[in-house]
C-alpha cells in the first residue's frame, strides 16, 4: 500500500520548501513540492524610481544577491539606452563568475555533501592533525547536526575519506568568506553589492584592487582544482547509481554568459527540446498560475482552489524546462563536461543528481581558467562606468537576460516617466521547482518520481533529499 513522506521544511537549502512523496513498494510514485512562503519583491518596486530596482531586488536573496543585481542593471540599461564601458562588463564577469564558484563550494561541501558522508565519524579523530583535532573536538563538544539527527542511509565511514572531506567542508568556509572580500574589492560590499548601476561599476578600481582580487581568485582555483573537482568525483565514483536517479525531462534552458575580449561567450544561449537545440525565444516562456496561491492578474490569492504553492509555474511552449550547470553544458554540448563524464561511465549529458553535483564542480573549474583570463581584459586607464542621470524621468522597457548559479534569469522592468509601473522576475529556482501545471509535473517533482527508497522514517529519505539537494534549493529565490 502506498505510504505519504512529507518533509516540511526541507533543511539544508535556503528558504522554506516542502517535499511530499507518495511511495509505494519502495519507490517514489509521485511527488508534490511547494514553496511556503511569499516576498512579494515584483509588487514592493512597483511605483519606485527604476533605479532603486538594482539595490532592492539583490535583497531578494542572502546567497545569489549580485545575481539580481547585474540582471536587473541589464534591464535598467536597456531603458536608458546606455552600453556600459568594457571595463565596466569585466567587472561584471568578475563579480558574477567568483561569486557562481563559491556558491558552487558552498552547495558542495555544507549543503551537499552530509547527504553522501557521515562527517561525524570526524568526531572520533585521536591524532596529532591539530586541525582534525580541532574539528573533533567542537563537534563533540557542540551536539551539531554531524552527530546526531542525520537521517538514516548509506553515507561514507571510511575514516581517512571522512577526515578529508570535514577538512574540505571548513576550508570551503574560509575560502567562501575570503573570495567574499574580493568580490567587495570590486563591488563595494557584500551581500547586496552596491556600485553596481546602470553604465557600469562606480568603485574605484587600482592595481592594488585587482592584485587583492587576484590573489582570491588563486587561491580559490586552487581549492576547486586539487579539493572541490576531487572531491565531487569521489562521491560519484562511490554512488553510480545516482547518474540514474533524479532525471527530469531533459529539456533544458540557459542564457548566453561570460564573453572575452575575443566576443566568445563561455556560455551560449538555447533551449534544448526533444534533444533538438532551438533558439531561446522570450514570447514563448509564461508563468502559468493553476497550481500556485495567485488569482488570475498574479496577485497573491491564499485561498486559490487547487494551489498547493507559492512558486509559480514557468514553461516554455507549455514545457517545464531544467535549468542550472547541466543546462548549461547540455545547450552548449560541451565537450569538456561530456569527457569528465565518460571517465565516470556515464556516455552523454542528461539530466540526474550526480550530473548536477559534478556539473557543478568542473563548472568551477572553467569559471575561474575563464576569470583568470577576463581579469587580463581590465584596463587601469579606462573608465568603469558611463553614468546616466540616475534621477531622470526614463519611461520604456528593458529585459536583463542574465545568469545565476543556479541557472537563467529574468528581470523584466517597465517604466513610465521615472516610476515602475511592472517588474516580473522569471527566476531559476522558479523554473525548478514550479508546481504542476497542465497536467505536467515540475521540473523537481518529476526527478524525484521513481526514486529509489530504501530509507525513510520520520526523518524523511536521504534519496529524496538527494535528488533535491542536487538542484540547490533556493526558496527565497522562487517565491522572490
Ligand atoms: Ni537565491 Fe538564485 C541563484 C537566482 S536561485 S539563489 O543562483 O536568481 O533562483
Amino acid at each position: 500500500m502506498a505510504r505519504i513522506l512529507s518533509v516540511d521544511p526541507i533543511s539544508r537549502i535556503e528558504g522554506h520548501l516542502k517535499i511530499e512523496t507518495e511511495i509505494d513498494s519502495g519507490t517514489v510514485t509521485g511527488a508534490r513540492v511547494a514553496g511556503n512562503m511569499y516576498r512579494g519583491f515584483e509588487r514592493m518596486l512597483l511605483g519606485r524610481h527604476p533605479v532603486d530596482s538594482a539595490r532592492i531586488a539583490q535583497r531578494i536573496c542572502g546567497v545569489c544577491h549580485e545575481v539580481h543585481g547585474v540582471s536587473s542593471v541589464m534591464a535598467l540599461e536597456e531603458i536608458y539606452r546606455v552600453t556600459p564601458p568594457e571595463n565596466g562588463v569585466v567587472l561584471r564577469d568578475m563579480i558574477l563568475g567568483l561569486h557562481i564558484v563559491t556558491d558552487h563550494m558552498l552547495h558542495f561541501y555544507n549543503l551537499c555533501l552530509p547527504d553522501y558522508a557521515d562527517l561525524s565519524v570526524a568526531a572520533t579523530y585521536s591524532g596529532n592533525d591539530t586541525r582534525l583535532k580541532d574539528i573533533a573536538g567542537w563537534m563533540r563538544g557542540s551536539g551539531t547536526a554531524f552527530i546526531s539527527g542525520a537521517a538514516e542511509g548509506d553515507y561514507i565511514k571510511d575514516r581517512e575519506t571522512v577526515y578529508r572531506l570535514a577538512l574540505n567542508y571548513f576550508e570551503a568556509l574560509k575560502i567562501r568568506s575570503e573570495a567574499a572580500s574580493g568580490l567587495a574589492l570590486l563591488g563595494g560590499k557584500v551581500p547586496f553589492i552596491h556600485a553596481l548601476l546602470p553604465g557600469g561599476i562606480t568603485t574605484e578600481i587600482t592595481a592594488d584592487t585587482l592584485m587583492k582580487y587576484y590573489h582570491v581568485l588563486e587561491k580559490t582555483a586552487d581549492f576547486v582544482n586539487n579539493s572541490f573537482l576531487p572531491d565531487a568525483l569521489e562521491i560519484a565514483r562511490r554512488y553510480p547509481q545516482y547518474f540514474k536517479i533524479g532525471e527530469t525531462y531533459n529539456t533544458f534552458y540557459a542564457h548566453s554568459s561570460f564573453k572575452n575580449s575575443k566576443g566568445n561567450n563561455l556560455f551560449n544561449a538555447g533551449v534544448i527540446i526533444g534533444g533538438e537545440k532551438r533558439k531561446f525565444d522570450y514570447a514563448k516562456v509564461k508563468e502559468l498560475l493553476s497550481a500556485s496561491f495567485y488569482d488570475n492578474s498574479g496577485k497573491p490569492d491564499e485561498n486559490r482552489k487547487g494551489a498547493y504553492s507559492w512558486i509559480k509555474a514557468p514553461r516554455y511552449e507549455g514545457y517545464p524546462l531544467e535549468v542550472g550547470p547541466v543546462a548549461r553544458f547540455a545547450v552548449n554540448n560541451d565537450a569538456g563536461f561530456k569527457s569528465v563524464l565518460s571517465r565516470l561511465g556515464v556516455s552523454s549529458i542528461t539530466s540526474s543528481t550526480m550530473s548536477r553535483i559534478v556539473a557543478r564542480a568542473y563548472e568551477s573549474v572553467i569559471l575561474c581558467n575563464y576569470l583568470f583570463e577576463r581579469s587580463e581584459d581590465f584596463r587601469l586607464d579606462e573608465p568603469t562606468i558611463r553614468p546616466v542621470d540616475l534621477q531622470a524621468p526614463i519611461s520604456g522597457q528593458g529585459i536583463g537576460f542574465s545568469v545565476a548559479a543556479r541557472g537563467a534569469l529574468v528581470h523584466h522592468i517597465t517604466a513610465e516617466k521615472g516610476k515602475v509601473t511592472d517588474y516580473k522576475m522569471i527566476v531559476p529556482s522558479t523554473w525548478n521547482f514550479g508546481p504542476a501545471a497542465d497536467g505536467k509535473a515540475g521540473v523537481v517533482e518529476k526527478a524525484i518520481t521513481g526514486t529509489p527508497v530504501r530509507f525513510g522514517g520520520e526523518g524523511g529519505s536521504i534519496e529524496v533529499g538527494r535528488v533535491v539537494r542536487s538542484f540547490d534549493p533556493c526558496t527565497a529565490c522562487s517565491v522572490h
